[in-house]
């Protein structure tokens, strides 16, 4: 059966009401990047930042998963074959829409790093600056997030998913970050069918074979249906 690659964006979050980074009104349009997804920003003012992931993490318990996390969970469920999503989004949506296989390569808003010894832990709702490591007690707690400039997660076991890919499509995603925004060309390499799910063209967007352009809640769920009827 076919292997199905999905990569999600902001955009698939969208229409559960959580702002993308780009749109006008976008969380970047609230806050330079520079001082809030940054080593460097996080250590001028760890104030500013862990309220921003504070905020971010408050708003997790307003917002639902929409139709098209749905969609994708229905797809892993009845789809034969194996379907992974990996996530630019630090949300937990694609978890409560029903996804089991999700790789968040830019971290969780849910979870908390130390910064010392690289223990993770399930984040309390308000983190503050300074916090001891459940761990090794250092006080040295960071939101568990992928900032400009630091490696994301699991890029091996990634890089092997789209070398295996048949279908890869990106979803919601402007195409602006690296190395996200380089998966659709490793996947043609692979010889996988590609596929881009956006409002509209994303900055890679010419390197997709195919394009369905609408709300992501529309194309992804038609896109599920037509995969699980073609079989
Ligand atoms: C790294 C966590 C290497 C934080 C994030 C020059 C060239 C190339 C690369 C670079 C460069 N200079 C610097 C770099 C590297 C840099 C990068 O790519 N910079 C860009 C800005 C040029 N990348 C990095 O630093 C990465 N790390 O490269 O490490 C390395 C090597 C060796 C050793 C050490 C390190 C790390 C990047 C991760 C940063 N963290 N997130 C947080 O969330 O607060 S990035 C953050 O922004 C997101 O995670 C996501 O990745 C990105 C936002 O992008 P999108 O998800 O695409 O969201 P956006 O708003 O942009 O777009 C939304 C889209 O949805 C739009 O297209 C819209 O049309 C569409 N849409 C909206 N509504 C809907 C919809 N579509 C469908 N339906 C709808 N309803």
């Amino acid at each position: 059966m076919r292997k199905i690659v999905i990569l999600t964006g902001a955009g698939i979050s969208a229409e559960s009401g959580i702002e993308t980074f780009r749109a006008e009104d976008g969380l970047w349009a609230q806050h330079r990047v520079e001082d809030v997804a940054t080593p460097e920003g996080f250590a001028r003012d760890p104030e500013l930042v862990v309220n921003f992931y504070n905020a971010r993490r408050a708003q997790l318990s307003e917002v639902e998963p929409n139709a098209a996390h749905r969609a994708l969970a229905r797809l892993e469920a009845e789809h034969g074959g194996d379907v992974v999503v990996i996530t630019q989004n630090v949300d937990d949506l694609h978890e409560r829409g029903g996804s089991q296989t999700v790789m968040h390569m830019h971290g969780e808003l849910k979870s908390a790093l130390c910064a010392s010894c690289d223990h993770r832990w399930a984040a309390p709702l308000k983190m503050h600056v300074g916090e001891a490591c459940p761990s090794c007690a250092a006080p040295a707690a960071r939101p568990d997030i992928v900032w400009f400039g630091e490696m994301p997660y699991d890029m091996d076991a990634l890089f092997a998913h789209l070398s295996q890919a048949d279908i890869f499509a990106a979803i919601g995603t402007s195409g602006n970050v690296y190395p996200a925004a380089g998966f659709v060309a490793e996947a043609r390499r692979a010889g996988a069918h590609t596929l881009e799910f956006n409002l509209e063209r994303s900055a890679v967007g010419n390197q997709f074979e195919e394009h369905r352009t609408g709300l992501a809640s529309k194309t992804v769920t038609a896109w599920v249906e037509e995969l699980l009827t073609q079989g």
